[in-house]
């Protein structure tokens, strides 16, 4: 990239510069998170660059699919890293400890990541049917053929993590949210205790020089604590309750595992599996119900819970819009709608422009510089949207649309952008936003 081709003149080079960069971190086998600072592929991830990458080549995206679901665990989970032999990424595969336990041959940590698989799945399927002919018959032969993945999937995430009756996922440890060092996490995390371990080099903060837009090294060690704790019982899904000292029901993970089941369910009746279907649906109401008893009345917004503590986690995040993906509840909905555009969201008027910051931009805690601590996520806007053009609402689709792409324009692909200034932050050229991108312009 030479610094003059910023920023972006047309919306033709925008998508244009977008494929570079998905061709770019394409090393084969994976198209890695981002260049220099995730040369491996995560989870969610994947499938959002595998929806960017079908408006390309649906059999490209397929295979990126095909790769994740190769490293499966027998359990049914689908790890949140799958590692190439790209060096230079901390913590690696030997610090996971996860040889011997990941399926032989599978490089990959031992945690998991939110599961947009099956919605991203469904939208791959709709765009290769739409276009029929090779791509319609790739996409109908690859869901036939990974159904059963998909579905073992959701069946590990209801069973291991899910099966308390809460109609929420618990997870083990913030990388898991996807929203590593977010303040939604900041009281479990000052529960949690390093105990001895092993010392570390991290490697993020010599990509990311400025350390500012990185989460803080006593947060590292605690992120390394927990990776300890489940190391040390084998990542035995039965033996993590009675030993992790971070446990929180992520109501966001939540409310995406609801919609994807309910997405899974339209795959298995479509594709050979329909007497999967009312399972499925099952789990997509007990999460869908899950999620909007968690709303506060006060301020509308979806909450977590620490499960050590019982309390409920109250810092105005973006994971509060969890019901907008999952709820069939017209009055929380409507609700919903008018706080993410009030004036603590999309509609402050600081904005440089109209997208939903990972805090609210009136929380007291707000860092706008500091990855899940208030900066705009792109892949963030792009899913929200998807979930409200699913629910027939093109209008506003098409508002974040424009933002979104107005937001890009300066070209470089940021992993997140600063809410007032549009600054990008993080690293550059970063899969997911190109793919997210492509999805825009489609
Ligand atoms: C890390 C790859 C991942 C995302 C996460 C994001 C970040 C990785 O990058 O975590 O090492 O901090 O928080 O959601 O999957 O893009």
């Amino acid at each position: 990239n030479s610094g003059d081709s910023y920023p972006i003149r047309t919306l033709e080079e925008l998508g244009s510069r977008a494929r570079d960069v998905l061709a770019a971190n394409d090393i084969g086998t994976m198209v890695t998170a981002a260049p220099n600072l995730y040369p491996h592929m995560w989870s969610w991830d994947a499938a959002f660059v595998a929806t960017g990458l079908s408006t390309v080549s649906v059999a490209r995206a397929l295979q990126e699919l095909d790769y994740l679901v190769a490293a499966q665990w027998k359990s049914g989970m689908i790890p949140h890293i799958v590692f190439s032999d790209v060096p230079g990424y901390f913590p690696d595969v030997d610090r996971w400890g996860t040889r011997g336990v990941a399926p032989e041959g599978v490089q990959s940590s031992g945690i998991c990541q939110p599961p947009v698989h099956a919605t991203m799945l469904r939208r791959i399927v709709e765009r290769a049917t739409a276009a029929g002919g090779e791509d319609a018959r790739l996409a109908e032969e690859f869901t036939r053929r990974t159904l059963p993945h998909w579905v073992d999937w959701h069946a590990w995430l209801r069973s291991a993590r899910g099966g308390d009756g809460s109609g929420l996922l618990t997870i083990y440890h913030g990388w898991e949210s996807g929203m590593d060092n977010s303040p939604r996490f900041d009281g479990p995390y000052s529960r949690v205790q390093p105990g001895d371990m092993e010392p570390f080099v991290r490697t993020d903060t010599l990509k990311v020089t400025d350390h500012s837009q990185r989460p803080s090294d006593e947060e590292y060690g605690r992120y390394l604590w927990l990776v300890q704790q489940m190391a040390d019982v084998g990542f035995d899904d039965a033996r993590l309750p009675a030993v992790m000292s971070f446990q929180v029901r992520d109501v966001f993970m939540s409310a995406i595992f609801a919609a994807a089941s309910e997405d899974l369910a339209v795959l298995a009746e479509q594709f050979g599996l329909p007497e999967e279907a009312p399972q499925l649906r099952q789990w997509a109401r007990e999460f869908r119900d899950g999620v909007d008893a968690t709303v506060d009345e006060e301020t509308g917004l979806a909450r977590d819970r620490d499960v050590l503590t019982g309390e409920w986690i109250g810092p105005p995040t973006i994971a509060g819009f969890a019901p907008l993906v999952s709820t069939a509840d017209q009055a929380l909905l409507d609700r919903q709608l008018e706080i993410f555009e009030g004036p603590d969201w999309t509609g402050d008027p600081r904005l440089a422009f109209p997208l939903p910051a990972s805090t609210s931009t009136t929380y007291e805690g707000l860092k706008p510089r500091q990855y899940w601590r208030g900066p705009v996520w792109p892949v963030m806007n792009w899913y929200l949207a998807h979930c409200l053009r699913r629910r027939g609402d093109r209008k506003r689709y098409h508002q974040l649309c424009e933002a979104s792409l107005a937001q890009l324009m300066e070209g470089h692909f940021g992993e997140y952008y600063e809410p007032f200034t549009g600054e990008p932050l993080g690293s550059m050229d970063q899969s997911w936003t190109a793919a997210v991108a492509l999805e825009w312009l489609a």
